[in-house]
C-alpha cells in the first residue's frame, strides 16, 4: 500500500538572535581579545581578530535570524557560549523536551494518539546523550508502545529519518511511525569562529507516517519515491568523540562544527544537481511539473543555483521557498521547516521533492504527492 506522510509538526525555540544582536556581541568579543592580547599582537606572536559583520552574513548565506533555546551566553561576549544546566540522572535533555514538542503537533495534525503509533525515530545531527537513547524517552514521555531508536547523519538527519520510516511501513515493521528531528545545534558551534558562528539555530520537527488507508487525507502526502546518496568528504566535520577524556591537550575547539564553505558549495552543488536530475528521470518526473522544491536550508544562493539548473530559469518564490531567513540553517530540519510552512496550497495529485544535503556529504531526498 502506498505510505503517506499524514501530518508535521514544528517547535520553534523561545529565544531569537538577529545578525545585528550576533555581531555587536563577536565584535564586542573581538575588541576584548585584541586589547588584552595587543603586545603579543603588536610583536607577531598573536594574530588579531576580524570583526564580522551582518552585511556579510545576509548576502553570503541569506540568513537574518536564529531561533536559539538558551540566548544569554551568546550574546555576553565574555561567555559566547549557551549557558544551561548539565544534563544528569533525573533532568531532561532538550533535545527530548524541544522532540516532544514538535510530535505532538505532528500527532494533532494527523489526529493520532500515542496508541496508534508503534515505533519512533529520533533523527538528528547530535545526541546529547548516547545511551539511553533519546528516542526511547521520547517514547515513555508520549506513552508509546512498541519501539524506539536513534540515528543520524547530520545535514540528512531528517531526510534518512523519513525514508527509514517510510521502509519499516512498507516492509510491515511498523504501522505507524512517529519521526522526531530534534536539532540543538547552538552548543556544537564555536560562536567565537568569525567563519561560521552565524551559521546555524535551534528548532525540532516531527512527522507521522503511515499507510494511506489510515490515514486522515486533510494533511496527507504520497511518498511516490525515495532516493539516498553518500560520498565521503571531511570538508564539513567535527572531531569531538566519547574518547576525548583519554586524551591530554584536547583542542579547546574540538566540539565545534568546522567547514570549507567555499569548498562545499562548490563539490556539493553539482552533485546535488545530478541527483535530482537521476531521481527526476526514474520516476519520469519533469521538474517543471513539480510545483515545489523544500530544499536544505543551508545556503539561499546554493539552492538558487540548484534550481536554476534544474528548470532553466530562476524559481517563483514559492517554487524553492526559503525558511533559512527566518531560521538560519538548522542543521537537517531545514527542508522539513520548508515542508511543514509551504504546502496548504497544494490540490490533490500535485507534487514536490523534500531534499537535503550536506555534511558526509549526504542528499536525501523524497518525491511526494498531494493525496
Ligand atoms: N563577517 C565578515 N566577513 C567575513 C565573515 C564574517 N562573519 N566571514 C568571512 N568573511 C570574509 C572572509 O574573510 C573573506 O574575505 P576575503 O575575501 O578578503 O578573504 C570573504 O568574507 C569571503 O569568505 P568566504 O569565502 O568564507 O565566504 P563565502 O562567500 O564562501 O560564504 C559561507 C561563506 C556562507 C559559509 C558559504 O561558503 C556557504 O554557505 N557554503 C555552503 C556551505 C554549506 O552548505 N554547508 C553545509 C552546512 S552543514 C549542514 O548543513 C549541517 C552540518 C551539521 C550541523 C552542525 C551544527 C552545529
Amino acid at each position: 500500500s502506498n505510505i503517506v506522510i499524514s501530518g508535521t509538526g514544528l517547535f520553534i525555540p523561545p529565544h531569537v538572535i538577529t545578525n545585528e544582536e550576533l555581531v555587536a556581541a563577536f565584535n564586542q568579543y573581538v575588541d576584548n581579545f585584541n586589547e588584552k592580547n595587543a603586545a603579543a599582537i603588536e610583536a607577531g606572536e598573536v594574530e588579531a581578530l576580524t570583526h564580522s559583520s551582518p552585511e556579510f552574513i545576509e548576502k553570503a548565506s541569506g540568513i537574518k535570524a536564529r531561533y536559539v533555546m538558551y540566548k544569554d551566553g551568546l550574546v555576553n561576549p565574555d561567555i559566547m557560549h549557551p549557558v544551561f544546566p548539565m544534563t544528569q540522572e533525573g533532568s531532561t535533555p532538550e533535545m527530548v523536551t524541544m522532540g516532544v514538542a514538535a510530535a505532538r503537533k505532528a500527532m494533532e495534525q494527523a489526529g493520532k494518539t500515542a496508541d496508534d503509533i508503534d515505533m519512533v525515530i529520533v533523527s538528528s545531527t547530535f545526541r546529547q546523550r548516547d545511551y539511553p537513547g533519546m528516542s526511547v524517552e521520547i517514547q515513555r514521555e508520549l506513552g508509546i508502545n512498541g519501539f524506539a531508536y536513534d540515528m543520524g547523519i547530520a545535514c540528512s538527519s531528517a531526510t534518512f529519518g523519513l525514508i527509514n520510516a517510510y521502509t519499516a511501513l512498507k516492509a510491515g515493521t511498523a504501522k505507524c511511525v512517529l519521526f522526531v528531528n530534534p536539532e540543538f545545534t547552538t552548543p556544537g558551534l564555536n560562536f567565537k569562529d568569525r567563519d561560521s558562528h552565524f551559521i546555524f539555530g535551534d528548532v525540532a520537527t516531527a512527522a507521522i507516517l503511515e499507510p494511506e488507508e489510515t490515514a486522515k487525507p486533510e494533511h496527507a502526502f504520497r511518498i511516490l519515491n525515495t532516493k539516498q546518496f553518500t560520498q565521503y568528504s571531511d570538508n564539513i566535520r567535527t572531531d569531538q568523540s566519547y574518547a576525548d577524556y583519554c586524551f591530554d591537550n584536547v583542542p579547546e575547539d574540538r566540539y565545534a562544527f568546522k567547514q570549507r564553505g567555499r569548498k562545499v558549495f562548490k563539490e556539493l552543488l553539482p552533485l546535488v544537481t545530478n541527483f535530482l536530475e537521476q531521481q527526476l528521470s526514474e520516476t519520469h518526473q519533469d521538474a517543471a511539473a513539480l510545483k515545489r522544491m523544500w530544499l536544505h536550508q543551508a545556503n539561499v544562493n546554493m539552492n538558487m543555483f540548484a534550481v536554476k539548473k534544474l528548470l532553466g530559469r530562476l524559481p517563483e518564490a514559492l517554487e524553492a521557498p526559503v525558511v533559512l531567513d527566518e531560521f538560519a540553517n538548522t542543521a537537517s530540519s531545514g527542508s522539513v521547516i520548508a515542508f511543514h510552512r509551504y504546502q496548504d496550497d497544494f490540490q490533490s495529485g500535485d507534487r514536490g521533492i523534500i531534499c537535503s544535503f550536506g555534511a558526509g556529504y549526504s542528499i536525501g531526498s523524497l518525491l511526494v504527492e498531494k493525496v
